[in-house]
């Protein structure tokens, strides 16, 4: 047709050719249509859905990675550029989907090819068509720990509270939607996905599709304030690759990048009513109520001390080895002064993750001053500090020197805690169906920080 300008066979020709993808018309689709993303159960019922996995297996047998026409390509994208529990976490994969269904519709031929999402609150079972093992299922890959993802579900961000779209505002949507179920997503399924260079497993465009649409839906739900298209948060750019960049201000919505959701759209109000079936009981038992805090571990204890100009430790533990028991350290503090040091963080230092959790299948909650004894799961939500397992360690491993901070600004202000003389962290385990026993992860510090600059 007219519209479908681009010459195909440009973009065969290597790494040169990604340039080109910035200022490729989006074919057959004038500015004004806006293609319509749905969900899988109905994708898979579309034409689109052999030009999809057409696509899938043509740049998985395209071995070049240096070429946007290669699976690994993209994934090494991922790998080298995804901002992770830093701001820009949603915008940055936005334009990261956008230039992917792009590269799908080029390969396969299919202007008319989206991006389907797998809605896990509707369906925590990872759909068949991916767990098909038959040779030649472009879809499937080996080393997946779990296909449900029940336990790493939340409806946590939500809640009436999160009303923050930006991260570092108190009650962060991204902040908070990143921590879970994003992450525990990534945890629970495991093996490729436990990993930075989880969009290997074609399950990641799926889930971060997913992850995409609810935060448009979000958005769009009063009273939610996310920062203005002519806010200074928009301008400038995120990059992708050498010479492929997109402006920030183009993922502020959906529509500028010439897409949408099938309506309606709206954030989860409830858990899937298949937790009630058979062996997903079972996973449900393991998100039970935490009756009584996790026993406190003996840990050699860490001084307070100067990180550097800008971070001073308040103290901390060492050595703490993580397995298929949750633990709490309590961290002998020196409070500095808040006035220089106003940020205060949680910090896991020096990561390192065994061969038996690098597979993932588990991830831990980790919580402040969890009430020593009675039900603590009343109180759990306002002690909730993130989240963390093999994929948080992978993505501090590779791109922050092996150190995982983790904000405490909201849950100290949500405790009523001012003066830092104390804390206790509970890392209570989370199990997917499957998970594996023994040594998982290792802390060889964790403890409590004050930074001049922050969050
Ligand atoms: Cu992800």
């Amino acid at each position: 047709m007219a519209t479908n300008k681009y010459n195909r066979r440009s973009f065969l020709k290597g790494s040169a050719s990604v340039a080109a993808l910035m200022s490729l018309p989006v074919p057959g689709f004038s500015q004004t249509t806006l293609s319509t993303r749905v969900e899988w159960q109905v994708f898979k019922t579309t034409p689109q859905y052999a030009s999809f996995l057409n696509a899938v297996k043509l740049m998985k047998a395209e071995t070049d990675s240096t070429k946007p026409t290669s699976w690994t390509y993209w994934a090494n994208v991922h790998l080298n550029y995804c901002p992770h529990m830093q701001p820009y976490f949603f915008a940055w994969h936005r334009g990261y989907l956008y230039y992917f269904e792009q590269q799908l519709r080029i390969v396969s031929g299919d202007s008319a090819l989206t991006l389907p999402y797998w809605d896990y609150y509707t369906y925590p079972n990872m759909p068949s068509e991916f767990t098909d093992a038959a040779s030649g299922n472009p879809l499937y890959v080996s080393g997946r720990v779990n296909t449900n993802v029940y336990a790493a579900l939340t409806l946590a961000p939500f809640s009436s509270s999160i009303v923050n779209m930006q991260r570092g505002t108190s009650n962060s949507y991204e902040a908070s939607f990143e921590s879970a179920p994003h992450n525990p997503v990534h945890n629970i399924i495991g093996g490729w996905m436990a990993d930075m260079s989880s969009p290997i497993d074609p399950i990641f465009y799926l889930h971060h599709a997913n992850v995409d649409r609810l935060w448009d839906a979000w958005c769009l739900e009063p009273p939610t304030i996310v920062p203005a298209p002519n806010s200074s948060y928009w301008s400038g750019s995120f990059t992708y690759a050498t010479n492929l960049t997109i402006a920030r201000s183009r993922c502020y919505r959906p529509e500028s990048l010439n897409y949408q959701y099938a309506k309606p759209n709206n954030v989860p109000t409830r858990l899937p009513q298949s937790a009630q079936v058979g062996r997903i009981i079972r996973v449900q038992a393991q998100l039970a109520p935490i009756l009584t805090r996790p026993p406190i571990g003996n840990f050699p204890n860490m001084a307070a001390r100067s990180v550097s100009n800008n971070r001073r430790s308040l103290g901390g533990v060492a050595n703490v080895r993580l397995n298929e028991a949750s633990v709490s350290a309590r961290l002998t503090l020196q409070e500095a002064s808040t006035t220089t040091f106003k940020y205060p963080h949680l910090v896991l230092d020096k990561l390192a993750v065994t061969a038996l959790g690098r597979n993932g299948g588990y991830y831990y909650n980790i919580y402040l001053n969890l009430p020593a004894s009675g039900d603590a799961d009343v109180a759990r939500a306002s002690h909730f500090i993130g989240t963390f397992g093999a994929f948080e360690a992978s993505g501090a491993i590779h791109h922050n020197g092996s150190t995982l901070m983790l904000p405490l600004a909201d849950v100290l202000q949500n405790l009523g805690v001012t003066n830092l003389s104390e804390a206790v962290i509970s890392l209570v385990r989370v199990n997917g169906p499957n998970s594996p026993k023994g040594d998982v992860l290792s802390v060889g510090e964790m403890r409590v920080e004050r930074s001049t600059d922050g969050p």
